[in-house]
């Protein structure tokens, strides 16, 4: 009997990546079968099986090929140094590795920790850090609280993840070094089946699609035409705008497509062009 060919993703069960993980397959059209609280479970229309594990347990199993693919943090990746290769980075579960220290001590570089104690739940990425910096410190592995170390007298300085900076705050800690900018990847199998690389790249378009949508919206405006080539001029498109003329003489619809990033500025530029009645609107997948 021939089973049927399936791709196998490991996500997070739950936490911080869980969400944006379950979500991002949403929107790539990936309907997951009820009963999430699974270890496992099947797509409805995608040949995918999503596995439910801690994170720190993906890298190994996409190494072992017990999955396929995997979400995990770089920080879990790069920490647990296993045979596996990142596709792609998707832009969400930022953070940043940081060393921090008691907010009244004066840190000076990294030749602060020359000898002092740090307390972190990433050994392998402080070890290293700390060799490429050329210091000597005694790293201390806890698996969770970091924060609270110094303040009980366990650490000199810390390294934690950091995203909003509030717990640091929270712990009378400061930030004072980055040793590493992370946000979640997908890592795969570095030995896939030539069929399994082509479920791989079809989710993947899929990925880019979604990504690409998210960062861009759909704008729409009228515009006097005598005010056109300068309101043109301002906007990029994926070719060209799009321009309409509308029932009113004299005027006209432009229609295009904005970078998030540059989204505010280009709205302001546009009014003060002369465009009036701006509409903006998601878009929900963008092929390019
Ligand atoms: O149970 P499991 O092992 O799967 O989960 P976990 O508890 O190990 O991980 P989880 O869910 O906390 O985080 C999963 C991943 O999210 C991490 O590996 C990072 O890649 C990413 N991520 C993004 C973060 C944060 N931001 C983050 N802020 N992971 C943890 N934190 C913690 C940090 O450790 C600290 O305690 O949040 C606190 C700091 O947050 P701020 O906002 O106060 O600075
Ligand atoms: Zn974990």
């Amino acid at each position: 009997m021939i089973s049927k060919m399936v791709l196998k993703i490991a996500i997070q069960k739950a936490g911080r990546l869980y969400d944006d993980s379950v979500k991002l397959l949403k929107d790539c059209g990936i309907d997951l079968k009820n009963g999430v609280n699974k270890l496992k479970t099947e797509a409805d229309n995608f040949p995918l099986e999503v596995y439910f594990l801690r994170d720190d347990d993906i890298p190994q199993y996409v190494e072992d090929a017990v999955a396929d693919i995997g979400i995990v943090g770089e920080n879990v990746l790069l920490e647990k140094n296993k045979q596996v290769q990142t596709v792609e980075k998707l832009g969400f579960g930022k953070c940043r590795l940081s060393i921090a220290v008691g907010r009244k001590e004066i840190y000076e570089g990294v030749s602060y920790l020359q000898g002092k104690k740090i307390a972190t739940s990433y050994p392998v990425l402080v070890q290293q850090f700390l060799a490429e910096n050329k210091v000597n410190a005694e790293i201390h592995e806890i698996s969770g609280s970091v924060e609270i170390a110094p303040g009980i007298g366990l650490a000199d300085a810390i390294v934690d993840l950091v995203s909003s900076g509030s717990t640091l705050f929270m712990n009378g800690l400061k930030e004072v070094e980055t040793v590493l900018k992370s946000e979640a990847v997908l890592i795969r199998n570095s030995e896939l089946s030539e069929q399994k690389q082509q479920l791989l790249e079809k989710l993947l378009f899929r990925i880019r699609a979604v990504r690409k949508a998210r960062n861009n919206k759909y704008i729409l405006l009228n515009a006097p035409n005598e005010s056109l080539s300068e309101i043109i001029s301002l906007l990029p498109g994926m070719k060209s705008p799009t321009v309409l003329p509308l029932a009113e003489a004299g005027w006209s619809s432009v229609h295009s497509v904005l970078n998030e990033n540059e989204f505010w500025e280009i709205i302001e530029k546009l009014k003060a062009a002369g465009a009036q009645g701006i509409l903006v609107v998601p878009i929900e997948k963008m092929i390019v």
